[in-house]
């Protein structure tokens, strides 16, 4: 017998009839962003072809001007959710200040903060690539979202979530009711419900992070990492190395197999706090895993700036916890 067919739409409406104060606010803002990713999604899939089909220059064979692909992102989003009427504001890792909802649009009481395009870097040679976003609920009285809306701690997300334009497109988020994937089926356009509930494994057998950089981590995170490769099977050791280079995809494959993702401070972290680590974060934890800056929990970080950037170490709970006792070895 087949699994009863859930789509993306059907299961937010059952998730808010969960909440019986909800004013559908919230469940109309994520139909926009899901409509938004689709477009996306549709834009990924032509990316190779933009030379061949003679769109590269200034203009499309349209006439309409031709936008990289994280631009393009950046705008869809942007144009879907400025006049829903639920937000009070947006930021984007593509904008260096909060982006307001224009004027002649009505105003909500949720703030969203996105990454459009994650992983840019592996857009031109065919590798996974993906959005983020994470929802707050305004604080801060009046209609116009402020700073202060956005810079609110990890704990406080309403929603977070991401898609990666991966092998098949898939999106994943949370409501603070444990993790739910969703893989688009292209021939109807819908997101259906193929990951039900998705639980990290207490511990893996592969940790993520650029090699690279080696010589610039700190001795915890050195002495971490030459453990995992020594050789016990009894611990399962050595582990595997896998790292793409795209956030969503590292964090992915880490959220369904385990293991460990890291990104410390080489010597500066780079992962931004409000875009990446705290929505992988909210999901993470949902999900039986644990987000650490390596010292404290990614979610209790008090952002003082927008782009702030956090060190992200995120995975299997015995992994994570393996590496913090590392790094806080004295
Ligand atoms: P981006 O926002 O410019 O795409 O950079 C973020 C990406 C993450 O997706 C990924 O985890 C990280 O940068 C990889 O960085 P590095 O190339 O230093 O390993
Ligand atoms: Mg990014």
């Amino acid at each position: 017998m087949s699994a009863p067919i859930v789509t993306i739409q059907r299961h937010i409406a059952e998730e808010q009839s969960l909440h019986p104060e909800a004013t559908g606010s919230f469940t109309a803002l994520l139909w926009d962003l899901i409509l938004a990713v689709k477009m996306i999604a549709r834009e990924v899939r032509r990316a190779g072809l933009i030379d061949i089909l003679g769109l590269t220059g200034d203009q499309n064979v349209h006439g309409e001007q031709v936008q990289k692909l994280d631009e393009y992102a950046q705008d869809r989003i942007f144009k879907a959710m400025d006049h829903g009427g639920h937000l009070c504001c947006m930021a984007s890792e593509e904008r260096p200040e909060i982006i307001p909802i224009p004027k002649q649009f009505k105003h909500g009481k949720y703030v969203l903060m996105y990454d459009p395009l994650d992983g840019s870097s592996n857009i031109d040679v065919n590798i996974s690539i993906g959005t983020i976003f994470s929802v707050h609920r305004k604080v801060t009285p009046g209609e116009d979202g402020r700073l202060e809306d956005c810079l609110q701690p990890g704990h406080r997300q309403v929603a977070a979530g991401y898609v990666i334009y991966g092998s098949s497109v898939m999106l994943v988020y949370t409501t603070g009711n444990g993790v739910s994937g969703f893989t688009l089926d292209p021939t109807v356009g819908e997101f259906l419900l193929s990951h039900r509930n998705i639980r990290t494994p207490k511990r893996g057998k592969s940790y993520s992070i650029n090699e690279g950089y080696s010589r610039s981590w700190d001795e915890g995170t050195r002495k971490y990492v030459d453990y995992l490769k020594d050789k016990d099977p009894d611990t399962g050791r050595p582990y595997s190395l896998r790292y793409v280079g795209t956030l969503v995809a590292d964090f992915h494959r880490t959220l369904i197999n385990g293991g460990i993702f890291l990104y410390p401070a080489v010597p500066k972290p780079k992962l931004r706090l409000l875009y990446e680590a705290a929505p992988m974060a909210f999901i993470a934890e949902q999900a039986g895993g644990i987000a650490t800056t390596g010292t404290g929990r990614i979610l209790d970080v008090e952002p003082v700036e927008l782009h702030q950037k956090v060190p992200f170490i995120v995975g299997s709970e015995e992994d994570v916890r393996e590496y913090e006792s590392f790094v806080n070895r004295k």
